[in-house]
């Protein structure tokens, strides 16, 4: 694939460009080279869309491009009374040109044919044109270049220049030539390279996806969960290891004092590696009227270690902490060993509270005569599903009437699915926005034993196999061989050369992304991957592709990075639906290594205005803490810097900047002042990325050497590296 020729390729740069000393300085900077970005993007910094109707003048862009209905309207209007100018045969002749040349602020490259990639240096009036298109302009219409540039407000400075241009091909061309011979217009419209994915999630030549990232939090301390209310507030809740749920508004900002501070009961250890600690939140799914919160997490009892799932209600004076005095115990499990606790909690679409424990721990789910996960008289390496509704008086939780295990003697009602090992990280589909498909399916990871890490898709009932199997393969070769087992192979497995403990995510059925809908992104703790699965509808098939970080220009928008830790601890999913993943750089529950970040695809955005969302007000208490970005774009090819011209020529009675910025591409700007970044300041860019290269820290995927026999190479879910870490395979 080679779509970057002209990234700081030689004919891209225009610096052998000869112009009369007379030119002013100004219009030097119109044809300064910009080093060069071939992706879709838009005048306005972000990615191109499908309009919400049918464009009416600039139609080829209707079904992607730069341009909704009414910015179409108002170029037909500028169209229009460019034209009054013309007779009939002119307008037959020229209008052509002027509309193409018009529209192609509406092309899904706009930003590359204006150099407007980079908001810190200028842009081009017109639009990059291609040399023989610019050639016949220029003989059949020459004189119309004054009209263009006085409809867009050029100073009077310019009327004498664009004389000038008029009269001669080469100046004309020159100011008005984009010299990439692929990427200027018209050819960059059927360039087949170009075009042949275009609005498409951009994939590698070995399929991997290209995707983005924001970040959108920091400094957290092993970031578990993180959760929003359903409530229009569109907060959104973070649980760190430790014990603290902490709030974060719409925008951002954090509230300083914790919704939930529960450090002192909470059971785990600064090691890296320890699987215990808060593992979990779930909020009621009508938090707006039920204001309760269901935790997960270990605690030790009288020197037992236990899982316990436990509610609190909301303070009636706070509308951001919970009641710290409320807290009711719903369940607690002994735990034999202190690794596989699991620790997901969420709401199923039936409204019941679903909670996934561990086998229990140690190694090859040793208990018993074949297990915990297999032994449905234990809740230990279970799906459990129960009724917290109307709980106020008697029983915390009550058993659903359609649990599958009700009738069976020996086995506990709670249980809904079984024979899981250690589940991290389920969620539920949202379904299809628009034929509502696949909604309240259930998607866990399983963290494996030696070999692979699986993706399963719960249903109740199910048995998902171990210790009998791992993956599709036999664990357990004589629990395996039974035909009783009856159980349900995972939708994907991957062995452990790719990972070796898999992180659950998400179906993305939010609004900003519209490719990303019904891909379900997961990753893995160990290895940093980033993994996606796509259903074929019509055979029920999982797709595989690995997700990756854009290279070169592909992320190269305001606000997106293109490297994370690789530590992936957990993905979450906002109020709007929007998807995250919280990773840290260091697995330790004390170290401020977290990070959240929002998954962004930078081939496609909503159609503008449609994903809009009005947060409902917050009453807050304490103080806010705001939101700085820490991490930095980061780019493999160190760009060639724009030399400043260094002609001595008078200075325009207007600034450069005016002068060289179209008076749309102004309001775009005041618009969207918030959004622009300093992304082509040469001096935030680093010379190589190491952040998501898999291979470049082998100590993350080594275990340690003096682990008894049978746990050296098994994943469980949190790094170990170092020595007493052992203890906890
Ligand atoms: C620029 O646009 C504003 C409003 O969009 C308009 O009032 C103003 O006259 C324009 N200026 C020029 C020089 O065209
Ligand atoms: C444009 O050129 C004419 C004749 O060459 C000159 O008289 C006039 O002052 C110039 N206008 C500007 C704005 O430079
Ligand atoms: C975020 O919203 C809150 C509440 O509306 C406001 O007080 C705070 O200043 C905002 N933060 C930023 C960074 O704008
Ligand atoms: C959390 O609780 C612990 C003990 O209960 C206390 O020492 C600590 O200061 C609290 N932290 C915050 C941020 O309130
Ligand atoms: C199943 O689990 C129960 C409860 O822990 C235990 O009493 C029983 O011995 C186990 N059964 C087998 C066959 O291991
Ligand atoms: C551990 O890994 C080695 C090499 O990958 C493999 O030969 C061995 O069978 C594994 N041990 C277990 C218990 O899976
Ligand atoms: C197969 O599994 C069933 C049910 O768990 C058990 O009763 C039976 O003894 C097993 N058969 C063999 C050959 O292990
Ligand atoms: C789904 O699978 C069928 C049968 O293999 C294939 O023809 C079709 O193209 C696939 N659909 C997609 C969207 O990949
Ligand atoms: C643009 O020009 C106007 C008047 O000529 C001036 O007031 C304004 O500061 C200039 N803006 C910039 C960004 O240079
Ligand atoms: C861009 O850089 C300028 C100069 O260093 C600075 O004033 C401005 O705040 C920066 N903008 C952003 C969005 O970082
Ligand atoms: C570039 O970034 C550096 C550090 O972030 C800053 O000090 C400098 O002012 C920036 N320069 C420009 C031209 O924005
Ligand atoms: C990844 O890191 C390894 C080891 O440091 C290095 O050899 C390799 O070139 C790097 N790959 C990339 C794509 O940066
Ligand atoms: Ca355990
Ligand atoms: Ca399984």
């Amino acid at each position: 694939m080679t779509l970057w020729t002209c990234n700081p390729a030689p004919q891209c740069l225009l610096s052998h460009v000869r112009f009369p000393h007379l030119l002013l300085p100004a219009l030097l900077l119109l044809l300064q080279p910009w080093w060069g970005s071939c992706h879709p993007q838009c005048l306005d910094y972000k990615p191109p869309f499908e309009p919400r109707l049918p464009l009416v003048l600039c139609k080829e862009y209707s079904k992607f491009g730069c341009c909704d209905v009414e910015r179409d309207g108002e170029i037909s209007v500028k169209f229009y009374s460019i034209m009054e100018n013309f007779d009939h045969s002119g307008f037959v002749t020229c209008g052509k040109y002027i509309r193409s040349i018009l529209c192609q602020e509406c092309s899904p490259y706009a930003a590359h044919l204006f150099d407007a990639e980079d908001a810190n240096t200028p842009m081009r009036m017109l639009p990059g044109l291609c040399g023989d298109y610019c050639s016949d302009y220029w003989h059949q219409c020459r004189f119309t270049l004054s009209l263009l540039l006085e409809d867009l407000g050029s100073p009077y400075q310019f009327a004498n220049l664009t004389a000038t241009l008029e009269e001669d091909r080469r100046k004309f061309c020159n100011y008005l030539e984009l010299k990439d011979k692929q990427y200027c217009y018209p050819n960059v419209q059927t360039n087949a390279e170009l075009n042949a994915q275009l609005g498409l999630v951009r994939e590698d030549p070995k399929g991997c996806l290209e995707l983005c990232l924001q970040e959108v939090a920091n400094g957290l301390r092993n970031p578990v969960a993180m959760v929003h209310a359903d409530d229009g507030t569109h907060r959104f809740f973070v649980a760190e290891q430790l014990g603290y749920v902490w709030v974060y508004l719409a925008n951002g900002s954090r509230i300083d004092r914790p919704f939930l501070n529960l450090t002192r009961a909470v059971l785990t250890s600064p090691w890296a590696g320890d699987e215990r600690g808060f593992l979990c939140i779930a909020l009621h799914p009508r938090f707006t009227t039920v204001k309760k919160a269901y935790v997960y997490y270990s605690v030790s009892v009288k020197k037992e270690e236990r899982i316990r799932v436990s509610e609190f209600t909301l303070s009636t004076h706070d509308e951001n902490q919970l009641d710290h005095s409320s807290e009711r115990t719903i369940l607690e499990v002994v735990e034999p060993a202190s690794n596989h606790n699991g620790g997901q909690l969420l709401f199923d679409h039936d409204g019941y509270l679903c909670i996934f424990i561990g086998d229990g721990g140690r190694a090859g789910d040793p208990f018993g005569k074949f297990g915990n996960a297999q032994n449905k008289s234990t809740l230990l390496g279970k799906v459990l599903r129960v009724d917290v509704e109307d709980n106020d008086d008697g029983a915390p939780y009550s058993i659903p009437s359609d649990n599958p295990f009700l009738r069976e003697m020996e086995a506990r009602p709670e249980i809904y699915a079984y024979g899981v090992r250690n589940m991290w990280r389920c969620s539920i589909d949202r379904g299809d926005p628009f034929t509502g498909r696949g909604r309240g399916r259930m998607f866990c990871g399983d963290v494996g034993q030696n070999k692979y890490e699986e993706v399963d898709l719960i249903v109740k009932g199910g048995n998902y196999g171990w210790r009998a199997k791992e993956g599709f393969s036999c664990y357990d070769r004589k629990l395996c061989q039974n035909s009783s087992l009856d159980d349900i192979l995972p939708i994907f497995a991957y062995p452990h050369k790719l990972g070796k403990s898999v992180t659950g995510g998400y179906i993305y059925r939010g609004c900003q992304m519209p490719n990303l809908n019904g891909l379900y992104s997961f990753g893995d703790f160990m290895s940093g991957r980033l993994m996606s699965l796509k259903e074929n509808v019509t055979t029920g098939e999982w797709h595989y592709n690995e997700i990756c970080m854009g290279t070169d220009q592909t992320c190269r928008f305001p606000k997106l990075i293109n490297s994370y830790y690789k530590y992936i601890i957990s993905f979450a999913e906002d109020e709007a639906g929007e998807l995250y993943f919280l990773a840290t750089g260091a697995a330790r529950a004390t170290a401020r290594a977290g990070v959240i970040y929002k998954i962004v695809d930078p081939s496609r955005r909503a159609t503008p205005g449609k994903c809009s969302i009005k947060p409902s007000h917050v009453n807050i208490k304490g103080k806010l803490i705001h939101f700085h970005p820490k991490e930095e774009f980061v780019i493999n090819k160190k760009p060639t810097t724009t030399p400043f011209p260094t002609t001595t020529t008078r200075k325009p009675t207007t600034t450069t900047k005016n002068v060289t910025k179209k008076n749309d591409t102004a309001d775009y700007e005041k618009n969207n002042n918030n959004e622009k970044g300093n992304i082509t300041n040469n001096t935030k860019y680093k010379s190589s990325n190491n952040k998501n290269n898999l291979s470049h820290d082998n100590k993350i995927n080594n275990l340690p050497h003096n682990c008894p026999d049978g746990y050296g190479n098994k994943s469980h879910h949190w790094l170990s590296h170092n020595r007493h870490d052992c203890s906890l395979l």
